[in-house]
């Protein structure tokens, strides 16, 4: 699910590593979600990001500005697991967390020794003395008003479609709770940020992961009084101690990834903290504490049946969740499922421009791409249907000046998808081609 609502978000990723530029370097980030990159901008060195998704847009980029004789250095989910396609239109590629390796990159080009390859030989960067992001970089743009922040990286459990594990390690790496606090205390500060109708965005996978860190975590939260919203396993609410604080540090909502209700396929991806018998109960004693639900769910796995699509809209509607975000199941390079899936020669095309889950881009087994494609769309239209929309937050104890709008931003960008779809436009890949290039659609250097 995606679309304009949904994208106009900052990036905390170029943040970071502008954080980590050194100050005799002059930095400006464009960011096309919410303004135009000049393609004649002057430049020593232009650094760019990408997700699977956008990545060929990226590439496009990449290969306009060598063309220009400016050198590309490419970092993010995607290049860092196909570093090799990456370079055919880069110089160099950061493999993986820019923490300890652009320095290295900055100081090796003033050198005009640029390697191809960076990548962490020693382990994953401690994230113990990581240096403040500058969000007065982002200060004109026009962001929703929304603030990323990290707690942890990493996760333990390795879902198999979940890029996470694979990209920032298998166990759950925290920053120390007073850096979490000056980073907070210090976006306050900056007139207009983190006013009250700003909110804070965890960004961690799973913030209750370590429950003795989201403990001090939360305590420490609540003296700061803000409004947050964050990630966390459904069994945030079997510990009513983590879930009290939670409430009590000013907590929103929160996105869980149901993902399924089927035990079968649960089990099929291995998403082995969740118990779909206990959702509603679950999902109940979370609502009871006023935080709010962004509930996450997946169509298309190998155990799933026809009445998927029913079934799910059904719990959603009878759990009252706030939010929800459905996906159709799509293998990012660097997964299990990717890997899985290319073995058995199900992979469709790898136009990686329709790798943003509102397409069907491997063979399903259960039914057709034509199958998924329909009960995804019917799911996604009932559920942000005015009167769903309402039933829903009606009685509803959450953060409403925060659900409402939700809501009806994603009503925008669902029916800008479905006219899409009714056009056809979100074609079914029939074979296997390579990349589409959107080169052609940038202007020539001038
Ligand atoms: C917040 C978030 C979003 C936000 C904001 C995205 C944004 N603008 O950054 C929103 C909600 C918009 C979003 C949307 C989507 N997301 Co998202 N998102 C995340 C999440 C939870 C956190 C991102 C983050 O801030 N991480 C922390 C920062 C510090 O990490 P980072 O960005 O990777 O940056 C570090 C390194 O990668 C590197 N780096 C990054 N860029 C660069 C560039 C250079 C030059 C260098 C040197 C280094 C470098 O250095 C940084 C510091 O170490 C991640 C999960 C995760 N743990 O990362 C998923 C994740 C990135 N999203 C994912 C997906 C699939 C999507 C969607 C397609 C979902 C959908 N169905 O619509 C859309 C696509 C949006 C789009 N078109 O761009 C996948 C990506 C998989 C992939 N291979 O692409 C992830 C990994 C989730 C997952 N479980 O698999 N997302
Ligand atoms: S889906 Fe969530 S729980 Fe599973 S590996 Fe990804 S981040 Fe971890």
């Amino acid at each position: 699910m995606g679309g304009d609502f949904f994208f106009r978000l900052p990036s905390l990723g170029l943040l970071k590593v502008a954080a980590l530029t050194p100050p005799d370097w002059h930095l400006t980030i464009i960011d096309e979600k919410v303004e135009t990159l000049d393609l004649n901008a002057e430049a020593d060195l232009v650094g760019i990001t990408a997700m699977t998704t956008t990545v060929t847009h990226g590439y496009a980029l990449a290969d306009h500005f060598r063309r220009r004789g400016i050198a590309v250095v490419m970092g993010g989910m995607h290049v860092s697991q196909l570093p090799e396609e990456a370079l055919q239109h880069c110089d160099a590629v950061v493999v993986g967390e820019a923490e300890n390796l652009w320095s290295a990159v900055l100081a090796d080009f003033e050198q005009r020794r640029l390697r191809r390859l960076y990548g962490h030989e020693n382990g994953l960067p401690a994230l113990d003395s990581l240096p403040l992001p500058d969000w007065t970089l982002y200060r004109p743009k026009k962001y929703l008003p929304v603030h990323f922040v990290e707690t942890t990286r990493g996760c333990p459990l390795d879902c198999e479609f979940c890029s996470v594990t694979n990209a920032f390690g298998g166990s759950y790496r925290n920053r120390p709770v007073e850096q979490v606090l000056a980073e907070l205390s210090g976006l306050r500060r900056f007139e207009g940020f983190l006013t009250l109708k700003d909110i804070v965005f965890f960004v961690d996978d799973n913030i209750v992961g370590n429950r003795a860190y989201a403990r001090e975590l939360f305590a420490r939260l609540a003296d700061l009084k803000i409004r947050w919203f964050g990630q966390a396993s459904v069994n945030i609410a079997n510990d009513p101690q983590v879930l009290q604080l939670c409430q009590k540090s000013g907590c929103a909502g929160i996105f869980i990834g149901f993902e399924s209700l089927s035990t079968k396929t649960l089990a099929e991806m291995g998403k082995r903290v969740n118990r779909p018998q206990n959702y509603l109960e679950l999902v109940k004693r979370i609502h009871d504490h006023g935080i709010g639900i962004d509930g996450s769910f997946v169509f298309g796995f190998d155990t799933d049946d026809d009445g998927v699509f029913d079934r799910t809209l059904e719990f959603t509607l009878r759990a009252k969740l706030e939010v929800a975000y459905f996906s159709i199941l799509t293998p990012y390079p660097g997964t299990r499922l990717y890997n899985r899936l290319a073995a058995d020669d199900r992979i469709l095309t790898r136009d990686w421009t329709l790798y943003d889950a509102n397409h069907v881009v491997y063979r399903p087994r259960p039914f057709t791409p034509d199958r998924l494609l329909d009960g995804y769309y019917a799911t996604l239209r009932s559920f942000y249907a005015c009167g769903s929309i309402l039933k829903r937050l009606w009685g509803s104890r959450s953060y409403k000046n925060f659900f409402y709008p939700m809501n009806f931003g994603f009503q925008q960008s669902v029916r800008k998808l479905y006219r899409a779809y009714e056009q056809g436009t979100l074609r079914i890949p029939t074979s296997a081609p390579g990349s589409r290039s959107d080169l052609a659609s940038l202007s020539e250097p001038g």
